[in-house]
């Protein structure tokens, strides 16, 4: 066979399957905006989510190491190059065996249907679409296929033939449909999943009791990190290919497990209790130091505390395993939700109510611990049990049963391989210990001694603390800015690097800069 002819059925294979998802993507988008599919019809979406849930911890931790909020797209990328390789060595075969083929490529149609069926939510329904695509996708492979070997079996052929050429072309067009289907069904089903806006103006509980943040906890030095993340730049991390849509009017929030009596509120009785506002920094474990993957803010909230009371949590529970509307679980120690830090059932940071990304219309936000085993949004249900019966969704992932976060302190400014003038040069940055409180900061140039840092005000031992320190004399040349952060307790950070995986990143971050000429 001829690279040439290969080609030309690679191409039938590719035009194959983009004509499968094209139809199968635009059919998920009908399910999900039209016919109120609950799971993931998408094939594409739910394949990803089936490896997303399957991703070992050292894979998930480069992943975000080296492509950070934007492995999503990295994971289409990848997920398209594969699908490309895999249905144009399916035309391949297809030259010498055609029934293998298409074996090959329902084969893969099974995985996706597999992949639909695992999915929270699923139901027999979300099937249709890929079903759909494949039969479509099929004739077209067996159509493609049936031109191109007529005009093989033709004898004593040359030159280029018109009926291949229209095979080629035809491809070419099915594949290129096949494609706009994709991009019209993910939009469909993307948008379809976001919360509107019509259902956020419904309005937000009035604090009983508000923070005040005192200028003096502000940020002083341009460059360093605000005291409190804007929304639009706080970071986000889950597991969700697509963001939940949860409608506040059927949103409910049940309490279940080990309690005297299960409990159930809705979003009308949830913004008739006493909501409470708390300064709270939250950390994803996965964060490096000196990483993005931590963001301060103001949060509003119920405290959990008073929905576990009235549950009543009985004697022999030590856990609460929260689970989202997508089916996302983390475990909490129940002591960290029912003593008097401010954990809280929250719908708002910033004021504004919590943006679709960040859990809306209620997630669970508790101070002290990593966001894998405490911050769950989209949060439908709280189940009372115990470490040795149930697990968060990390735990059996290779990730630590409990996450209390580590003190950290990060450098801002200046950034890392910086050039700055030689003489006085502002070092600032924030350092967290949640629950703790940060007492200390300290700046180290190259070898030298530890310096102190001033430190801006603490409203809340939950929330991170900015510090500046200023440089007096720098002097050409390269030089190693060091940071490092003591906590309420006394205890200074630990330079022994650790890695995100187990239980959060340690060491002391520092950044490489050099000083140039002051002229
Ligand atoms: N439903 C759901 N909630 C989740 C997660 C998730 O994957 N699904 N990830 C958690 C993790 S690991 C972190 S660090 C925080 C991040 O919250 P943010 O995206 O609002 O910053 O959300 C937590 N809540
Ligand atoms: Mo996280």
């Amino acid at each position: 066979m001829s690279v040439q002819e290969q080609g030309r059925a690679a191409l039938v294979g590719v035009a194959a399957g983009a004509a499968t998802l094209g139809v199968a993507e635009l059919g998920a988008g009908v399910a999900v905006r039209l016919l109120g599919a609950t799971g993931t019809p998408s094939p594409l979406l739910a394949v990803a989510g089936a490896f997303v849930d399957r991703t070992p911890a050292w894979l998930k931790d480069w992943a975000v190491a080296t492509f950070g909020t934007a492995d999503k797209i990295a994971l289409g990328v990848g997920m398209g190059l594969v699908l490309v390789v895999v249905t144009a060595l399916v035309g391949v075969l297809g030259r010498t065996s055609r029934a293998l083929a298409v074996g090959l490529f329902l084969l893969v149609g099974a995985l996706g249907l597999g992949a639909v069926l695992s999915r929270p939510g699923a139901m027999p329904a979300d099937l249709w679409p890929t079903l759909a695509g494949l039969a479509v996708g099929t004739a077209v492979l067996v159509a493609g296929l049936g031109g191109l070997g007529t005009i093989l079996e033709e004898p004593g052929q040359t030159g280029p033939v018109a009926g291949r050429r229209q095979v080629v072309l035809a491809a070419g067009g099915v594949g290129v449909l096949g494609v706009l289907g994709i991009v019209a069904g993910q939009a469909l089903t993307r948008t379809g999943r976001a919360a509107g806006a019509a259902v956020r103006a419904l309005g937000l509980p009035v604090p009983v009791r508000r923070v005040q943040i005192p200028a003096a906890a502000l940020a002083s030095v341009e460059g360093q990190s605000p005291f409190v993340t804007p929304t639009e730049e706080f970071y986000r991390i889950d597991t969700a290919l697509w963001v939940p849509r949860v409608d506040p009017a059927t949103w409910t929030l049940r309490v279940t497990g080990l309690v005297e009596q299960e409990v159930e509120i809705d979003w009308a009785e949830l913004l008739e209790q006493d909501h409470v506002e708390a300064i709270v920094t939250l950390t994803c474990v996965s964060n490096t130091v000196g990483g993005p993957l931590v963001g301060n803010t103001v949060w509003t909230g119920w405290p959990v505390r008073e929905l576990l009371a009235r549950a009543g949590v009985l004697p022999e529970a030590d856990m609460v395993l929260s689970r989202s509307a997508d089916g996302w679980t983390a475990g909490t120690p129940i002591e960290a939700l029912t003593d008097d830090r401010d954990a809280l059932i929250a719908v708002a940071m910033d004021g504004e109510p919590l943006p679709p990304e960040h859990g809306y219309p209620v997630r669970l936000v508790v101070p002290g611990l990593y966001g894998y085993v405490s911050a769950t949004k989209w949060v439908t249900e709280l189940k009372v049990t115990r470490f040795d019966a149930d697990e968060g969704y990390w735990t059996p992932r290779g990730w630590a049963e409990r996450g209390p976060v580590k003190t950290a302190s990060r450098i801002d400014v200046p950034r890392s391989e910086a050039r700055v003038r030689a003489g006085e040069v502002v070092v600032a940055g924030v350092a967290w210990a949640q629950q703790r409180g940060v007492d200390a900061v300290e700046v180290r140039v190259d070898d030298g001694p530890w310096q102190q840092a001033e430190l801006a005000a603490e409203p809340s031992i939950d929330a991170w603390r900015l510090w500046s320190w200023t440089w007096p004399d720098a002097a050409t040349g390269r030089h190693q800015l060091t940071v490092r952060a003591t906590d309420g307790t006394g205890e200074t950070q630990t330079d022994t690097p650790a890695a995100p995986a187990p239980d959060g990143a340690s060491g002391w971050h520092a950044v490489e800069v050099t000083v140039v000429e002051d002229d």
